[in-house]
């Protein structure tokens, strides 16, 4: 029977596919690419993803799909049962792609630009000065994203969804003192997601217990 295939690595965005693979109930295979040995420079991954990223996730009809964003969505969407994203359509889904979406090119990004702050000049000088502005950058954006968060425990509500998982994700990457301090509401929202017994074993394997 066919399965998902996912190209992923330990701690990497692959992990919110991974969770949300587990949500679902999809069966999937996990095939491991080791960005510290630059495998995703290599031909056989970048006729996979031209970009030479992970995550990638390979559909039963051998479709590609990468961006953690756009993979979360077809997850939710895959899975209707599983509940992972309010009806397409919906304000409710507006509301929730907006948010997922606004952590994708902002969080996300600002952490590539804080982890690879070399290949963003051709002066290797500027990359100390780079990677300063990238945190300040994702600071930003975490206290907007903290105004958004209500009673929870999820972004939603009671409806837990593939942005919660998303949240989760980028949480775990940054500086935990940090958002004990400033994003009460994105730890609590994290913590919420990491206990969820499906998502806490992700969690255990990629990023240590909870
Ligand atoms: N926009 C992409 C970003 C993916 C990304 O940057 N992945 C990192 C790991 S978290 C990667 O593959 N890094 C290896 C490299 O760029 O050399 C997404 O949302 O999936």
């Amino acid at each position: 029977m066919a399965k998902y295939v996912l190209y992923g690595g330990p701690g990497s965005g692959s992990v919110s596919v991974e969770a949300a693979l587990q949500e679902a109930g999809a069966d999937f295979d996990l095939v491991h690419i080791d960005t510290n040995k630059k495998e995703n420079f290599d031909a056989k991954f970048t006729a996979i993803n031209p970009r030479q990223q992970i995550p990638a996730l390979i559909l039963l009809d051998g479709t590609v799909v990468t961006e953690c964003a756009a993979i979360l969505l077809h997850i939710a969407d895959a899975f209707p049962t599983a509940n992972l994203a309010p009806k397409p359509g919906s304000s409710a889904r507006a509301l929730h792609d907006r948010w997922l979406v606004f952590l994708a090119v902002n969080i996300y990004e600002g952490e590539l630009r804080k982890g690879y702050s070399d290949r963003y000049s051709d002066d290797i000088g500027h990359a100390q000065a780079i990677a300063g502005a990238a945190g300040k950058y994702v600071e930003r954006h975490y206290g907007i994203l903290e105004q958004q968060i209500g009673a929870g425990p999820y972004f939603l509500g009671q409806q837990f969804s593939v942005l919660d998982i998303y949240i989760w994700m980028v949480a775990q990457w940054m500086d935990q003192d940090w958002l004990v301090s400033n994003c009460p509401k994105v730890l609590a929202l994290a913590n919420a997601v990491k206990a969820r017994p499906k998502i806490n074993k992700v969690q255990a394997s990629h990023f240590g217990a909870a």
